[in-house]
C-alpha cells in the first residue's frame, strides 16, 4: 500500500487511526534534535538529579533527544497521550477500627499503562507500516526518548514547574506514548502558555525534591523515584517525609491547578476497590515472593519488586500506623529479606516513638533480633531503632528532622 496523496489526507488517515485506539490527546512533533532539552538533561546528570536511574547515561540522554537515532530516516513523531485521573474509589470502612492504609500513585491503581500503551502503539505500528508503507517504531517510558520535550515541542500540552507535561483541561494527569515514523506530518506547534506566578506544586513536594525556581527535579529526593526504582535502603533522613505513600507519589500533581476538575481515565486505570488505590499495609506484610506476583501481577507495582515494596510499606507503617499494626511490624523483623527486616525496625522505633508506647517490650524485640542478625545493614537499622527508642521524650532523631 502506498501513503494518500495529499498531506492532509495524510494527516487525516493517521488522525483517525489515532483515534480508533482511542487517542483523544495526540500531537506530531518534528524528528529534529532537542537541543534544549538535551542540555537539560545531560546538566541533570552531570549535577546528579538522575541520581539512580542507570541507564540514563550521557550517551542514552543524547540518543533520547535525537529521533532519527531512535528511527533511522524518522521524519516525524507522533505522542499519544490517554488520561489518568481516576475518582478515589469509595472507603467503605471509615470506621475506628480501619486499618491502617497507604497510598498508591495515581497511574499504578489498576492496569500497568505499559501494557495497555503497548498494545494500541503496536497496532498503530503495524497500520503505518502496512497501510501507508512506511517504517514506525513505538515506545512507553522505556525510550530511548524524552517523551515530554517532544510532547511540549508538539504542542500536546507544556512543561511546567512539576517537570510535569501539562495538557490543557487534562493538566498533569495523563500518560505518554510515542511512535517515531518516516511520514513527514505537519508537526504541531508548541503551546504559549506558562505556569505564570504558580509555585503550588513546589510547595507541595514533601521533600523539597523540586527546585524552587521550578521544572528541576532531584531523583536523590523524590518519593517517586525511591519507591519505585530504588532497591537498597530509604535514606532515614527521608522516611518521615514519606507519609503513606507506598508506590509513586502524586503530590505535586494533586496541588496542581490545571485540570484539576477533570476526572477522567482510560477504562484500564480505574481502580476497581479500595485496596487497589488504598491497600490495607499491615497484611502486605506477609506477602512472600508469590503471593505478590499474583496480587501485583500485570500492575506497575511489580517493578518496585516484592523486598523493594513491603520495604515502602514499612516506611508508611512507621509514619502513619497504629499500635494494632506493631504484631505485623514484629514479625518482619524475621522477613528472609534484610532490607525489609531493617525497615521494619527503622518502622517500630519511629511508630514507638511517635505513639509514646513503653519503649521496654519493643527495644527487647530488637534486640533479640539483633542477637542473631548477621546482615550489616539490617543490624545498623536495628541499633538504630534501639537508640531512637532510648532517646529522653521530645529529643528529635538526629537522623530524622531533614530531607537532604
Ligand atoms: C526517569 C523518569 C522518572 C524519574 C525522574 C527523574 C528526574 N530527575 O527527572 C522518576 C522516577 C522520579 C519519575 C517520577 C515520576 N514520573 Co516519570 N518518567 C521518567 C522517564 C522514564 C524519563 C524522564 C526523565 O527523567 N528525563 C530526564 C529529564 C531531565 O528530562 P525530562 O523530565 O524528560 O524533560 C525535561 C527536560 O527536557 C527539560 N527541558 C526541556 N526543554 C527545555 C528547555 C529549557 C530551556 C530548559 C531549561 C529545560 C528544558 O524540561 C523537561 C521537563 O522537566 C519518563 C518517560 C520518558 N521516556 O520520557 C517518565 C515520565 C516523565 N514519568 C511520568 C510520570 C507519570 C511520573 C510520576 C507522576 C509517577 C508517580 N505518580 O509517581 C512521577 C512524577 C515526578 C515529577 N514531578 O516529574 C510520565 C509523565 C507524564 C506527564 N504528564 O508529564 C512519563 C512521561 C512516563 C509516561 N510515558 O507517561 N519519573
Ligand atoms: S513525585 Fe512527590 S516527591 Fe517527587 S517531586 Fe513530585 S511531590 Fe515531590
Ligand atoms: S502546580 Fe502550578 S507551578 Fe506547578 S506545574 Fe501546576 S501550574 Fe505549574
Amino acid at each position: 500500500m502506498t501513503a494518500p496523496a495529499t498531506t492532509d489526507a495524510l494527516q487525516a488517515r493517521v488522525l483517525s487511526l489515532l483515534q480508533s485506539e482511542g487517542f483523544d490527546f495526540v500531537g506530531v512533533a518534528p524528528s529534529s534534535v532537542l537541543h534544549k532539552a538535551r542540555a537539560a538533561a545531560l546538566a541533570a546528570h552531570e549535577e546528579g538529579r538522575l541520581h539512580g536511574l542507570h541507564w540514563m547515561t550521557p550517551t542514552w540522554l543524547e540518543r533520547a533527544t535525537d529521533p532519527a537515532r531512535f528511527l533511522p530516516g524518522a521524519r516525524s513523531v507522533i505522542l499519544v497521550a490517554l488520561p489518568c485521573h481516576p475518582p478515589e474509589p469509595d472507603r467503605a470502612d471509615e470506621t475506628a477500627a480501619a486499618p491502617t492504609r497507604g497510598r498508591v500513585a495515581r497511574y499504578a491503581w489498576r492496569r500497568d499503562y505499559h501494557r495497555t500503551f503497548e498494545k494500541k502503539l503496536r497496532r498503530l505500528a503495524r497500520a503505518l507500516r502496512s497501510e501507508l508503507g512506511a517504517s514506525a517504531r513505538p515506545t512507553v517510558d522505556y525510550g530511548p526518548l524524552l517523551e515530554r520535550p517532544l510532547a511540549a515541542s508538539a504542542g500536546l500540552g507544556w512543561l511546567g514547574k512539576s517537570t510535569m507535561l501539562l495538557v490543557p483541561d487534562a493538566g498533569p494527569w495523563v500518560l505518554l506514548g510515542a511512535i517515531a515514523t518516516s511520514l513527514a506530518l505537519p508537526p504541531g506547534r508548541p503551546l504559549r502558555k506558562s505556569c505564570g506566578a504558580c509555585t503550588r506544586c513546589l510547595t507541595a513536594c514533601p521533600t523539597g525534591a523540586l527546585a524552587a525556581d521550578g521544572a528541576r527535579l532531584d531523583s536523590r529526593l523524590c518519593i517517586s523515584y525511591h519507591t519505585i526504582e530504588n532497591r537498597g535502603p530509604i535514606p532515614r533522613g527521608l522516611r518521615p517525609f514519606f507519609g503513606d505513600w507506598i508506590f509513586g507519589c502524586d503530590a505535586c500533581l494533586d496541588a496542581c491547578p490545571v485540570g484539576a476538575r477533570s476526572r477522567r481515565a482510560h477504562p484500564d486505570f480505574v481502580p476497581a476497590t479500595v485496596e487497589d488505590a488504598r491497600p490495607a499495609l499491615a497484611p502486605l506484610l506477609s506477602l512472600d515472593a508469590e503471593a505478590f506476583a499474583d496480587r501485583f501481577r500485570g500492575r506497575a507495582i511489580m517493578r518496585a519488586g516484592r523486598d523493594g515494596f513491603l520495604r515502602n510499606v514499612c516506611v508508611a507503617l512507621g509514619n502513619v500506623g497504629v499500635a494494632a499494626d506493631l504484631p505485623a511490624l514484629l514479625a518482619a523483623l524475621d522477613d528472609p529479606a534484610p532490607l525489609v527486616r531493617g525497615h521494619a525496625a527503622w518502622a517500630l522505633g519511629a511508630l514507638g516513638r511517635r505513639l509514646g508506647l513503653d519503649p521496654t517490650p519493643l527495644q527487647q524485640a530488637l534486640n533479640h533480633s539483633l542477637a542473631r542478625e548477621a546482615d550489616p545493614s539490617a543490624r545498623d537499622e536495628l541499633q538504630a531503632a534501639v537508640a531512637v527508642l532510648a532517646a529522653p521524650p521530645g529529643r528529635e532523631d538526629p537522623a530524622c528532622d531533614t530531607p537532604a
